[in-house]
C-alpha cells in the first residue's frame, strides 16, 4: 500500500492512529509512527505543558514523523494550538470543531494540517484554508460523534474535495480500509483498533471491555447537550442515559460527565468513567504491538484489493 498521504507526510504506510484523548501519549504515537504510519499524540482536555511533554517522549522514542491532534472544545486549545505551532511538529490534526481561526499560524509554521471533518461543507471550508488533507469520520467511531456513518461521508467529502481524503469510523481491519480506498479515501485513521496495542497504555479493566466486547457494545449519549458521545455500554452510560432522558439538569450532567475520560483510562471505574469506544471494539480480540496491527490491517487490505478484479467480467 502506497499513496498521496505517505508522499506528502513521508510515512510508509497511510494509517493513522486516532487522537484518543487520554490514551494517546508520545509512547503510543512512537509505537504507530515506528511502525510506518502516523502516530499521533492527544491533547484531550490537557495543558499544553503536559502535550509538550508527550511530544518530547514521542521524540526521543522516533525519529519518524508524529502529528498532535487538538480538541477544540477543550479550554486550553489555544495555548496547545500555539506550543504545537512552536514545536513544528509534523502534522496538526483536529477534532470536535472548527480549527478556522489557528490555520493561519498552523501553516505559517510549516505544519501539514488535516482537520477531522464531518461533513462535506466542512470539507469545502477546510479546504479553501489550506488543508493539507483531511480525516473523514464517521459515526462509527468512538468520542465525539457526527451524523453521517462513514459509507455514506467518505464519498461526498472525496466529490467536495480535490485533497487526500482519510477515512475513519468503524475501520479496524483489511477488509474496512480496502473499502475506505474505494469510497474514495487514500489512507485510514483507527481508534478503537490500537486501544489493544501493546504500548497502550490504559487500564486492564478497559483492555479486558473492549476485547470482551460484542456487536451492540456501544451506545451514543450527550445528544442533550449538544456533544454526542459514543462510549461501551456500561453501568456509566445507562445511567447517564438514563439522567439524560430523566429530567436531570444540565449541570447535573456536566457534573456526571466531568472527568469521567481520566476516571476510566486510568482507574477502570465502570460507575463513573466514561469509556469511549468506536463500534468496532467487537472486531478487536487480541493483544499486539501496534506495528504488527499496521502490518496486519495492510496485508489485510492488499489481499482484498488484488482479489476485486474478480468482480468484474
Ligand atoms: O473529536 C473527535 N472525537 C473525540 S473528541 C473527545 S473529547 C470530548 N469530551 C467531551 C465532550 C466532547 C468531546 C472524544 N472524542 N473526533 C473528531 C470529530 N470531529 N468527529 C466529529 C467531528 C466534528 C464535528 C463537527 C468536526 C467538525 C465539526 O464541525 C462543527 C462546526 O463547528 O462546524
Amino acid at each position: 500500500m502506497w499513496s498521496d498521504i505517505c508522499e506528502l507526510l513521508h510515512i510508509r504506510y497511510p494509517v493513522f492512529q486516532g487522537g484518543m484523548a487520554w490514551i494517546a501519549n508520545g509512547k503510543l504515537a512512537a509505537a504507530v509512527s515506528e511502525g510506518g504510519g502516523l502516530g499521533i499524540v492527544a491533547s484531550g482536555n490537557a495543558p499544553a505543558d503536559y502535550v509538550r511533554e508527550q511530544i518530547q517522549i514521542a521524540r526521543t522514542l522516533t525519529d519518524k514523523p508524529i502529528g498532535v491532534n487538538i480538541m477544540l472544545l477543550s479550554p486550553f486549545a489555544d495555548e496547545v494550538s500555539e506550543m504545537a505551532a512552536k514545536e513544528k511538529v509534523a502534522v496538526i490534526t483536529t477534532g470536535a470543531g472548527n480549527p478556522s481561526k489557528y490555520m493561519e499560524r498552523w501553516k505559517n509554521a510549516g505544519i501539514h494540517v488535516i482537520p477531522v471533518v464531518a461533513s462535506a461543507s466542512m470539507a469545502k471550508l477546510m479546504t479553501r484554508l489550506g488543508a493539507s488533507a483531511l480525516i473523514a469520520e464517521g459515526g462509527e467511531s468512538g468520542g465525539h460523534v457526527g451524523e453521517l456513518t462513514t459509507m455514506i461521508l467518505v464519498p461526498q467529502v472525496r466529490d467536495a474535495t480535490d485533497l487526500p481524503v482519510v477515512a475513519a469510523g468503524g475501520i479496524a481491519d483489511g477488509r474496512g480500509f480496502a473499502a475506505a480506498i474505494m469510497l474514495g479515501a487514500c489512507g485510514v485513521q483507527m481508534g478503537t483498533r490500537f486501544l489493544s496495542a501493546l504500548e497502550c497504555n490504559i487500564h486492564p479493566i478497559y483492555r479486558e471491555k473492549i476485547l470482551k466486547a460484542g456487536e451492540r457494545c456501544t451506545m451514543v449519549t450527550g445528544k442533550r447537550l449538544g456533544h454526542p458521545v459514543r462510549s461501551l455500554r456500561t453501568v456509566f452510560s445507562r445511567n447517564y442515559e438514563k439522567a439524560e432522558y430523566g429530567g436531570a439538569t444540565d449541570a447535573e450532567l456536566e457534573t456526571m460527565g466531568s472527568g469521567a475520560l481520566r476516571l476510566a483510562v486510568q482507574e477502570g471505574d465502570l460507575e463513573k468513567g466514561c469509556f469511549l469506544s468506536g463500534q468496532a471494539a467487537s472486531m478487536v480480540n487480541k493483544v499486539q504491538p501496534a506495528a504488527e496491527i499496521i502490518k496486519e490491517v495492510v496485508n489485510g487490505a492488499e489481499i482484498c484489493l488484488k482479489g476485486a478484479g474478480q468482480w468484474v467480467k
